[in-house]
């Protein structure tokens, strides 16, 4: 394929209602789009990074300066390429992995399109409904938080995610599983919230039956991490440490984690996931697909994924209602705590182009200096 034209557009999503972590809180988003147009077959690409490099070093505007100054380029000075070479292309790029994803996508998108051919069966999908959990943010008060969570039980979700920190961790955690009973998956994500002098606190989790607790500690504390699985039974599952193939391999082999989550945008994209998925398979560690509140044009992608084999946990793949009043696609549905891999060629979803154009704050064209 040949990229003859990227169109960047800025969207602003409001949420439903704000999204707290331990990071900070979020009441809309500032979605950056990729449109890859290959010999007028068109891609989308959903960039996941935040406003603001909270969750990690990527942001909106740095991704945007990265793709026009660094990664767009790279790409259209090829006259001819595969998907399989796009990251050997990117390669000099040092990091960068949700740019570089954006494009990524944007193209896979348009390829798959043109050959007619889904990215669930381009990735090697082997079920056509993708288990659904819920991820839960910081909530202002214990009332709130029970609200939100039996609102969420009564929808179907066959997971609830509680966002904890020092402070607001075994209360939420002990009032919630009563409020659930035993028998509903339950888990924690601390997005590092903790270090090795208060990681002790999450001893008293063991008590809860959780499936899992998510990154407590920070990003490169592998050593902390094994540590930490050592005094645990529950089980430790990695999503900011985890940028690579490598990484997953080499957290696995040290003893760091037993689950992964794998998010497409921080590894760098769609055939990374995949890699890690099949690395992960090899060593019998099970890993589900993560979310970054995307819209339904990553979420299409991100369901497509997560309906490969070893994605045997549920997913951070809510309905669009969970996040957004009107969303960027058809609704997702929950549906038997499960969402329809969507089928169609590429991503397997139409753009409300009507919804786009009342939600769009600013677009650009990156072009090829001598088209033709
Ligand atoms: O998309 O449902 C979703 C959000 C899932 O909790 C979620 N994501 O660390 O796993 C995580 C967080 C990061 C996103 S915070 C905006
Ligand atoms: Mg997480």
């Amino acid at each position: 394929m040949r990229l003859e034209r990227l169109t960047l557009i800025r969207v602003a999503m409001p949420l439903v209602r704000p999204f707290t972590t331990s990071f900070g809180s979020q009441s809309a988003r500032e979605v950056l789009l990729a449109c890859a147009d290959i010999g007028g077959v068109q891609g989308w690409g959903e960039c996941v990074a935040m406003s603001e490099p909270v969750y990690n070093s990527e942001y909106v505007d740095g991704v945007e300066q990265v793709l026009s100054d660094h990664v767009v380029p790279r790409l259209m000075d090829v006259d001819d390429f595969t998907i399989d070479e796009v990251g050997q292309i990117l390669r000099p790029v040092v990091g960068h992995h949700m740019a570089k994803a954006t494009v990524e996508t944007a193209l896979l998108d348009a390829w798959l399109r043109s050959v007619d051919r889904s990215l669930a069966d381009y990735l090697g999908a082997t079920r056509e409904q993708v288990l659904c959990g819920v991820s839960v943010g910081i909530a202002p008060s214990m009332e709130a938080l029970l609200a939100e969570v039996d609102g969420y039980r009564q929808q179907g979700y066959r997971r609830i995610k509680l966002k904890i920190q020092p402070g607001w961790d075994v209360d939420p955690v002990r009032e919630v599983r009563a409020l659930i009973g035993p028998d509903l998956p339950l888990t924690v994500d601390a997005n590092r919230a903790y270090d090795r002098s208060t990681m002790h606190t999450l001893l008293a989790l063991e008590d809860f039956n959780l499936q899992m607790i998510e990154q407590p500690l920070p990003e490169d504390d592998i050593a902390g991490h094994v540590q930490l699985a050592q005094l645990l039974t529950t089980p430790l599952c990695l999503d900011e440490s985890i940028c690579s193939t490598f990484d997953a391999i080499d957290a696995i082999e040290r003893g760091a984690c037993r689950i992964i989550n794998i998010k497409p945008g921080r590894v760098g994209g769609y055939l990374e996931s995949r890699r890690i998925h099949d690395a992960c398979a090899e060593r019998g560690v099970p890993v589900w697909c993560g979310g970054m509140l995307e819209t339904g044009i990553g979420r299409a992608a991100n369901l497509a994924l997560a309906a490969l084999p070893n994605f045997t946990l549920p997913n951070d793949t809510s309905a669009s209602e969970r996040y957004y009043r009107r969303d960027l696609t058809a609704p997702f549905v929950l549906r038997d705590g499960h969402i329809a891999v969507p089928s169609g060629p590429g991503i397997g979803v139409e753009v409300d182009l009507d919804m786009l154009q009342a939600a769009t704050t600013g677009r650009r064209n990156l072009t090829r200096a001598t088209p033709g």
